[in-house]
């Protein structure tokens, strides 16, 4: 019946627009702002094609500044997705940040540049930094981790990445559709970073966008559904992609002495700046706590405040 099939085509397209954006940053648990520093485009929708240009950092970009974000290495950053630009579509959105059936990884790269301002996306050698797969116990992924902190991917920033500047590209993929080649669902965007850090790192297992993943890599053709539970049939699921970088061990990471940081990127000789010896504690707004946490779990400032099961820092 024609009725029956033009609203069940309703019923479908609805269903698949439950999409989001990349569209701001947070380093150490404050907010950079909406839409700063970032290149975010207007439309949701996914990248579909694993060859598609756009999966270096989007296309059709809408919104660019000149803002670079400072990132002290070592820090806890956040990157925010939200359904549409500002984040619910409509009041109490159920599909804000994401529809929950977007079940997937999420990762984080980067790229060494020279301008992070200024950079064309192209031609860029990318490396992983941090990534949230599947927790096969209870079938919780990293988007489902996303939602649960209000659309922030938090993720730790790795100690030993070299100062400079930096595109950062922050990739969510969405696998309920997965199942046929071309169903899964890349949603990516970028940030414009300075890293502070007395690290040496500028990668390992450098890959390209587009390029890294092939259109029939088995974590990206997939069928995660064990009947109604995500859980990959119980087995361990791979983040498409290098493993992230990984860090020598014992390295301290960059703190600022003071909340105005002294370092800067305009002056012709700059300041290296001085790690600080491990101390006792995280620093304010530091990391102090969460489930896998190896580094301290007092606070040389503050108190340590769950934040969640995965993160707990240092607050005022
Ligand atoms: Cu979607």
């Amino acid at each position: 019946m024609k009725f029956a099939s033009v609203l069940s085509a309703l019923t479908f397209g609805s269903v698949a627009y439950g999409h989001c954006i990349f569209q701001k940053v947070s380093v150490n648990g404050v907010d950079q702002g909406q839409l700063k520093g970032v290149r975010a485009p207007s439309s949701n929708n996914p990248i579909q094609n694993v060859n598609d240009a756009g999966m270096a950092c989007n296309n059709a970009i809408q919104y660019k500044d000149s803002n670079i974000i400072n990132i002290p290495a070592g820090a806890r950053v956040g990157a925010w997705w939200g359904h549409v630009i500002g984040g619910p579509q409509v009041a109490n959105d159920p599909d804000n940040p994401i529809a929950p059936s977007h079940k997937g990884p999420v990762s984080v790269y980067l790229a060494k540049v020279d301008n992070a301002a200024s950079t064309s996306t192209s031609g860029l050698k990318w490396f992983k930094i941090a990534e949230d797969g599947l927790t096969n116990n209870n079938g919780q992924w990293g988007v489902d981790r996303m939602i649960q902190n209000q659309g922030w991917q938090y993720f730790n920033f790795p100690t030993c990445v070299a100062p400079g500047q930096y595109l950062m590209r922050a990739e969510l993929l969405a696998l309920h559709s997965a199942y046929s080649q071309g169903g899964a669902q890349f949603y990516v965007g970028c940030a414009q970073i300075n890293v502070q850090s007395s690290g040496t790192s500028t990668g390992t297992d450098l890959v390209s966008f587009p390029g890294a993943y092939q259109p029939n890599d088995s974590s990206i053709v997939i069928s995660i559904y064990n009947g109604t539970v995500p859980n990959n049939n119980g087995r361990p699921y791979k983040v498409p992609g290098p493993a992230p970088l990984q860090c020598p061990a014992g390295q301290p990471s960059y703190t600022s002495t003071s909340t105005t940081s002294t370092y800067t990127t305009t002056t012709t000789t700059q300041q290296q700046p001085q790690p600080t010896a491990p101390a006792n504690g995280a620093v304010l707004y530091g990391q102090c706590g969460g489930s896998g946490w190896t580094g301290p779990t007092t606070c040389q400032q503050g108190k340590c405040t769950a934040v969640n099961d995965w993160y707990s820092q240092c607050t005022p």
